[in-house]
């Protein structure tokens, strides 16, 4: 087992519950109600939180404004990206506690929390100080119908609040994709992270105070959504823009929400992505990398490959082998380094996985792999694990073909051309991701072309470059971050025309 070296996080078992709280102007306060911080790999309470009521949010919506009215719009580019790199350096350096803590919470594999979701914390930070640092901005000069000129130029200002809303499956990487940026461009935030997930935003607090982000810069609530810290912040007045990862239904009732105040919202919401593998791929690397599409943190990656198409001359041998990788996948506790696989988040979500197993089944699927609940044998079947699981047979209009679920699963069908293949990949309400697997280049930038997708990968998955658009189309969301994106979402332009 691997333990944190430093006593600033006690991972399940480690020591006694600890007391999470919300962080507001600089300090740790508690609100009236509380609720568990629960260990998803054996239903063990890890820890209390503390719940943020409207009065609590309210404060921290005025210490981010107090924040930005003292000093933080106001510092340099310069001083803002020196900042951001202390963050990054700062979480580096507190990596061991951030990775236990993510791991009690989340319930995934240590190695691939000290792999994945604390590098990419500290690369959020150092990406966006260099972009901040570098951005250009469009400036136009013309000539005036009076025979003189004007200068267009375009400069950013912070947005001002920004209320940042999160979900539990990649907790401190998909909070710092926002709050980067968010502060790079001179806005104060309120986050409100997962219920499920409170405990990196919470540390994350930390390390702001010991990199000298000023107080009131980067606040945290907790709570729920509806009639809670979630819905709090996306309606409230002085909240100036709303940016959200989370389920499609909930950017829908978010965008209800802040529909009376004209927020601006971006949106990074569901998926039911496709895989097509065509017959001249290299084997074994598609086998690898689908074997990632499907199976990473539990199929908990809104990228994830919910949807294989397999052309027929290589179908019966890639389902053969795909079957062997999950059944030799090493479910186990998150802290062992040896696990490939840790439970899902809840009780709650394992339940909706295994209505999904059960509904497949209905539909007509044969389980090829898996489909059930594994047995241990020890405290880990308190948790809330399910098998890997491949299904075969069913219609494309199957509501398992159709509906995120959202666990360690997939369903894998035949296809004949590439005109099919594309078609069935695309028949989704959904757009965010999709790979395609083929040795022959101008194949995949003709399929990749066609799909109707946020990201398409061509023999790779989930390989990121911070300065590229991210987002998704249809139910995936609304607008794109990453890069330049990003820095146009979290500021204003004001565009200066002078004429001389
Ligand atoms: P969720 O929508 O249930 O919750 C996300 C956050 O929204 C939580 O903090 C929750 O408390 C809050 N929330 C819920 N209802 C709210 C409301 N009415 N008002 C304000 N806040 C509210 O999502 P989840 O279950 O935490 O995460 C899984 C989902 O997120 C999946 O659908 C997945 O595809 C999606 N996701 C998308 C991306 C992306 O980049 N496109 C990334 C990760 C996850
Ligand atoms: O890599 C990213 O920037 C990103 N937003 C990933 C989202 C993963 C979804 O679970």
């Amino acid at each position: 087992m691997l333990r944190p070296k430093r006593d600033c996080y006690d991972a399940a078992g480690f020591k006694s519950v600890k007391f999470i709280q919300n962080y507001i102007g600089g300090e740790f306060v508690s609100g009236r109600r509380e609720f568990p911080d629960v260990n998803p790999a054996d239903g063990s309470v890890i820890a209390r939180v503390s719940e943020a009521d409207r009065d609590l949010v309210d404060r921290a919506v005025q210490s981010a404004r107090g924040a930005l009215a003292a000093e933080w719009s106001r510092a340099s580019v310069g001083e803002r990206a020196a900042r951001l790199r202390k963050v990054a350096d700062a979480i580096e350096s507190r990596s061991d506690c951030l990775i236990a803590a993510e791991v009690a919470d989340t319930g995934k594999p240590v190695s691939l929390a000290a792999k994945l979701d604390v590098p990419r914390a500290a690369a959020n930070f150092r990406v966006f100080a260099d972009l901040i640092s570098t951005a250009g901005l469009e400036s136009f000069q013309a000539e005036t119908p009076d025979g003189k000129r004007a200068l267009n130029y375009a400069i950013r200002k912070p947005l001002g609040v920004v209320g940042i809303i999160t979900p539990w499956n990649l907790p401190l990487l998909l909070l710092t994709w926002k709050v980067a940026p968010a502060l790079a461009c001179g806005n104060a935030v309120v986050a409100k992270p997962s219920e499920e997930t409170p405990a990196t935003a919470t540390l994350l607090a930390e390390v702001m105070r010991e990199s000298g982000v000023p107080d009131g810069v980067y606040n945290v609530v907790h709570g729920f959504g509806p009639n809670s810290a979630g819905e709090f912040l996306a309606r409230h007045p002085d909240v100036n823009a709303v940016t959200f990862t989370g389920e499609s239904q909930t950017g829908a009732a978010i965008m209800k929400t802040v529909a009376d105040s004209v927020k601006p919202v971006s949106f990074e919401l569901g998926g039911k992505n496709a895989a097509i593998i065509f017959a001249d791929c290299d084997f074994e690397d598609a086998v690898a990398g689908i074997a990632d599409a499907v199976f990473l943190n539990t199929g908990q990656v809104c990228l994830c490959a919910e949807r294989l198409y397999v052309e027929r001359p290589i179908f019966d041998r890639f389902v053969d082998s795909i079957k062997r990788k999950a059944e030799s996948l090493r479910l186990g506790h998150p802290q062992d380094p040896a696990t490939e696989i840790g439970p899902l988040i809840s009780k709650t979500h394992r339940e909706k996985v295994l209505s999904y197993y059960r509904l497949a089944r209905d539909e007509g699927a044969t389980a090829v792999a898996g489909g059930g609940i594994p047995e241990f044998g020890n405290s880990l079947d308190d948790g809330y694990y399910v098998e890997p699981t491949i299904f075969t047979g069913l219609t494309e209009s199957a509501r398992c073909v159709k509906e995120e679920i959202f666990g360690p699963v997939c369903h894998i069908a035949a296809f004949d051309t590439e005109e099919e293949a594309t078609r069935m990949a695309n028949d989704t309400k959904y757009g965010l991701a999709a790979s395609i697997w083929t040795s022959n280049l101008k194949r995949g930038h003709r399929v990749a072309e066609q799909m109707n997708a946020g990201i398409t990968w061509v023999n790779c998955w989930f390989l990121r470059d911070l300065r590229t658009p991210f987002g998704g189309m249809g139910l995936s969301g609304i607008g794109r971050e990453g890069g330049v994106h990003s820095l146009n979402f979290y500021s204003e332009l004001n565009n200066i025309c002078i004429r001389f």
